[in-house]
């Protein structure tokens, strides 16, 4: 599926450069106004926009996310790339349109790195301007070379090879596995006497799986997850061995919020960058005993409240070491909400009508506004007046964006993708970005301009039977007024043929990479 491939690849000779660019620890910003500010970007699972109290949910309470809304910027109208999580967190990390490179579909938790170590991402660019960068929860971009993970050694390429200092990863999902942490490119409490065998083809090993032992199960799959059984939970894959490395899922949430605390305080004396996934609230949804039952939505409203609390305490953190002021902290997902994603956990029966989607239609997978469109918070006590921000915004535009606020020139090539949009990111303009981009499970791209969104035509199935969402593909264009329809009910691509043509060539222009910075 390469299109019009315009690879974020820099030949060896730009690196030396951006490390030249590296200015001391503490130095003023470009605007000369304030120390470099921390970044911190947390970034949860299929979460959805109508998830959190702040958005309008009534039926959960997020009382930590709503004081951060409270305390920063709101976006209404921020997207993600993409309607899953591998292509979502490449665009953000890279500013590359996933779509451009082959191997970004929803990657297994054996794939090789899917970035390039060439590329210069996002971490690279704070790494040349002096900051200490972390990445710890969610990866799935894989690890290793091609060919698949050996997870028994020191595994290379990984997060350390593509700008981050410090990496403590989940590699996939927790669906998939292997269901163990990996920091700094080893398998986290791995007994070398136990080394662990993955495949993604066949089974390995005599461990249950959940096709031939459902009586084993505690969560049952309602589609696929029936490979091998880790903690009474059939999983996505197969594996054996690392018994003494295999995580809890009750605990992950602690797990990752500790390490992401102890990176904050161990950098909280110079500027740093942390890259936070949590693996709430994907499937399958294990809260800890304190959130289990607490929400009267089942697991998916407790991981919920789970997530709220591990943002609570990032805040907490940064409070009792007096670095909020400077710090920017951003909140979002990485795709939109799904209800069923292949474990019956009662989501839909216990939802009551909590809506994780609002209004909007489609939903994870999807090309529909529920695909892609997040949750976006951005506060900065230090220089961000708090208050709504209806901007149109793409979290593609977040590497360029930052790149600006930090005075860090992007070459030609870096980041080809992303615009900058600071103005927007801070609150200071409130019409954003002109136009973008949503790819769907498909690689179905649409396009968002002013009122209008236009998704191109597709031979795809209009629905796949694992994730029965409506995915958006129809053979003929789709037009959409979302500022009269949000809902996308009303398809008036006939009536508007000038408008299916500007946007279509609009989109082909975009593809072509005609509008990428020196090229527009
Ligand atoms: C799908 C899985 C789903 C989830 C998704 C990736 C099935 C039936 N569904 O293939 O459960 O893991 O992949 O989600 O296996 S994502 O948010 O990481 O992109
Ligand atoms: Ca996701």
């Amino acid at each position: 599926m390469i299109r019009y491939l315009t690879p974020c690849l820099l030949s060896g000779s730009v690196l030396p450069f951006l490390a030249g660019c590296a200015q001391s620890a503490k130095q003023a910003d470009a605007a000369g106004q304030t120390e470099k500010p921390n970044v911190i970007y947390l970034i949860a699972d299929d979460l959805g926009i109508g998830d959190l109290s702040c958005y309008g949910a009534t039926r959960v309470s997020t009382p930590h996310l709503d004081s951060l809304a409270a305390q920063g910027l709101q976006f209404s109208n921020a997207y993600a790339t993409s309607s899953t999580s591998t292509p979502s967190r490449f665009g953000l990390l890279t500013g590359m349109y996933p779509w451009r490179q082959e191997n970004t579909g929803i990657a297994p938790g054996n794939s090789e790195l899917i970035i390039d170590t060439a590329c210069v991402t996002m971490a690279d660019m704070f790494k040349a301007e002096g900051y200490a960068t972390g990445v710890v929860g969610k990866w799935h971009l894989g690890l290793g070379p091609k060919g698949g993970t050996d997870f028994n050694k020191e595994i290379h390429p990984n997060a350390q090879d593509i700008g981050f200092d410090y990496e403590f990863v989940i590699p996939a999902t927790v669906d998939r596995v292997p269901c163990v942490f990996v920091e700094n490119g080893r398998v986290v409490g791995l007994d070398p006497d136990d080394p662990i065998t993955v495949s993604y083809e066949h089974k390995v090993g005599d461990w249950p799986t959940g096709e031939e032992n459902p009586e084993l199960v505690k969560m049952k799959p309602s589609q696929g997850h029936n490979n091998t059984i880790i903690n009474g939970i059939p999983r996505i894959g197969w594996m054996t061995g690392g018994k003494s490395a295999l995580w809890v899922d009750e605990d992950i949430a602690d797990v990752i919020t500790g390490k992401a605390k102890a990176f904050i305080a161990a950098h909280k004396d110079e500027p740093f960058f942390l890259y936070m996934g949590t693996q709430d609230v994907h499937v399958p949804r294990v809260p800890h005993p304190r959130f289990a039952g607490k929400s009267g939505m089942g697991p998916r409203g407790d991981v919920i409240l789970q997530l709220d609390w591990t943002v609570g305490e990032i805040m907490h953190t940064l409070d009792s070491l007096g670095i909020a002021d400077n710090t920017i902290l951003v909140f979002c997902s990485d795709n939109g909400p799904v209800i069923d994603d292949g474990y019956q956990d009662r989501a839909l029966e216990l939802l009551n009508g909590h809506k994780p989607m609002l209004d909007y239609r489609g939903g994870k997978y999807s090309a529909y506004e529920a695909g892609t469109r997040t949750p976006f918070l951005v506060r900065w006590p230090a220089r961000i007046k708090p208050g709504k921000q209806d901007a149109l915004f793409s979290m593609i535009d977040v590497y360029a964006s930052l790149a600006r606020l930090l005075g860090h020139e992007l070459p030609q090539g870096v980041a080809p993708d992303s615009r900058d949009n600071l103005g927007a990111f801070l609150g200071t303009d409130s019409v954003g970005c002109g136009y973008v981009v949503q790819q769907n499970l498909n690689n179905t791209l649409s396009v968002i301009q002013g009122d209008w969104k236009y998704i191109e035509p597709s031979d795809k199935p209009a629905i796949e039977f694992w994730t029965k969402t409506e995915l958006g593909n129809d053979p003929k264009p789709q037009l959409y007024d979302l500022t009269t329809d949000p809902a996308e009910k009303n398809n008036v691509a006939a009536a508007h043929p000038e408008r299916v043509a500007a946007l279509s060539q609009l989109l082909e222009r975009i593809k072509a990479g005609e509008l990428q910075k020196g090229r527009e």
